[in-house]
Parts: structure tokens; C-alpha cells; sequence
């Protein structure tokens, strides 16, 4: 309207969103529509290390960009990324997920060599429950591994897209064991490490004056981490997060 004024940046409703900028908090981020990027980019199933080299890559590039990433866990087209406050732009979350789902998706394209997008959102935690979240993703991790095999087995099988799917659904943790084994010859339990428990880049404690106590960190890849279930596995993720004395 002529001679009406639009105060646009009162437009930007959510610019004002925050988690508290005081407390850790969970970035996710997911590849959208890899179904057809893993086509587009010929990933080889079920499991592709270019893929995950794609991921860990983006991890230690977020982590090396300054960002307080301590840590950061991915399988399949995902990555859960752990920060520490005093968190960016004091907490805003508009600026939080899309800086983080940018990051990712232009290292994981280059490496790929094919353009991909990640969506991502936000996972609000106590402390104390990150090793809990973390077991969360890894379960899935597993779960993701199981089906991806079962998936090919049933198309050797003959079963085909939707058949498939539903066969798969049908079918319980054993006869999923069973009908990989059976088919492809493959013992789902003893597939790599990174497939069934997935891939963490963290900052890594060493002693860099072992006389001064002087501690400094270096970052890490893991492609053999603990379960997070276990006692281990909580105190690998504890040690990850802790402050370092000065
Ligand atoms: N070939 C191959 N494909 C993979 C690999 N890891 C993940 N994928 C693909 O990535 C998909 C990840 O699952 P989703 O995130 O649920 O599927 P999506 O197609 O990305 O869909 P949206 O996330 O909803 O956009 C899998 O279904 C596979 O198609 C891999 O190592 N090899
Ligand atoms: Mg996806």
C-alpha cells in the first residue's frame, strides 16, 4: 500500500527463537532425499565408506571452523553434533540449524561430488542426558545396519520395492540375522564396526607436558566407538564433554 510502511525485520518471526545459550545442546542433521543421491553418486549397498568419509569429513570441518563441536556422531546421512556452551549467537536457533545443516551439506557435495541438502533441527537435553541421546542414535545405527543387509538379501531373493519393504517390516530381529546369513552369506555381527555402531569425531584429551599437567585436545576420529550403553561407552562420551582445567 502506498504510504504504509512494512517493518520487515518484525517479520522475521522466529529470528528471536533461542535455546539457553548456558546449556549443551544437540544439533541433528539429516541427508534429504539420499535415496536418490546414493543412486545419483553410485554409493555401493548396503554400505558405501564414501558416504560416512563424506560425514566424518563435514564433522572435523564444522569442528575445525570454530564452532564449540566436542562432538560428533553419524551413520547412514545423519550427524548428531554435541555443543558445548557458551553456545554461537547466543543460542539462536535459526542460526544454529541452518549454519550447521549448510556446513555439512557443502563438505558431504564435494565429497560426493554430487550437490546434496541436509535438513536439521534441534534436540534439547540435560547433561546428563547426551549419553542416553547418543545410545538412542546408535540403536538406530544397528537397526539401520540389520535392515540395509535384510533389504538386499530380500531383493536377491526377488522381492522387489514395495514387496520388500513390506516383507521387511513384517519380519523380527532373528529372521532378519537368519535370511542375511542364509542369503548373502554375510554375519550381520561381524560387519565393520562403523556400520553397526557408527562413526564419532571428537576433540580428544592428550597430555602435551606430561610433567606440567598441561592438557590439550586433537581431533579424533573413531570408527570403532564403545556401545554408549555400556559403563565404558558413558564414560568415553563424559570425557569428551568435560571441561579442561587451565
Ligand atoms: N547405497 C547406499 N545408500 C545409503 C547409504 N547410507 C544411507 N543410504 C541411503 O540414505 C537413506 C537414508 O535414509 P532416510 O534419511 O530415511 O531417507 P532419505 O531418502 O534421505 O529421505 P529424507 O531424509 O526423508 O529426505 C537410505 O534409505 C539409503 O537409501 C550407503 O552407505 N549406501
Ligand atoms: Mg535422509
Amino acid at each position: 500500500m502506498p504510504g504504509f510502511k512494512v517493518d520487515w525485520k518484525s517479520r522475521e518471526i522466529f529470528s528471536k527463537l533461542h535455546v539457553p545459550p548456558d546449556l549443551p545442546v544437540v544439533i541433528r542433521v539429516d541427508g534429504w532425499n539420499f535415496h536418490d543421491v546414493s543412486e545419483r553418486a553410485r554409493l555401493n549397498r548396503p554400505f558405501d565408506k564414501r558416504l560416512i568419509k563424506s560425514l566424518v569429513m563435514a564433522s572435523v570441518r564444522v569442528i575445525r571452523s570454530g564452532l564449540p563441536v566436542v562432538f560428533a556422531f553419524s551413520f547412514s546421512d545423519e550427524i548428531s553434533y554435541v555443543l558445548e556452551p557458551p553456545l554461537p549467537w547466543g543460542g539462536r536457533v535459526e542460526k544454529l540449524v541452518s549454519v550447521l545443516a549448510s556446513l555439512t551439506s557443502s563438505t558431504v557435495s564435494r565429497w560426493l561430488g554430487t550437490l546434496t541438502s541436509f535438513d536439521g533441527r534441534v534436540v534439547v537435553l540435560k547433561r546428563e542426558e547426551i549419553s542416553d541421546y547418543l545410545n538412542w542414535r546408535q540403536m538406530e545405527a544397528w537397526r539401520n545396519a540389520l535392515n540395509s543387509y535384510a533389504l538386499l538379501a530380500l531383493e536377491a531373493e526377488g522381492y522387489r520395492g514395495r514387496d520388500a519393504a513390506e516383507k521387511l517390516r513384517g519380519m523380527k530381529a532373528p529372521e532378519l540375522h537368519d535370511l542375511i546369513f542364509k542369503t548373502l552369506k554375510v554375519n550381520v555381527a561381524k560387519v565393520p564396526a562403523w556400520q553397526r555402531r557408527g562413526v564419532v569425531v571428537r576433540r580428544k584429551r592428550y597430555l602435551k607436558r606430561v610433567n606440567e599437567g598441561v592438557v590439550r585436545r586433537k581431533i579424533t576420529v573413531d570408527w570403532s566407538p564403545p556401545l554408549f550403553s555400556t559403563e565404558e561407552g558413558r564414560r568415553y562420551v563424559l570425557e569428551a564433554l568435560e571441561k579442561d582445567k587451565r
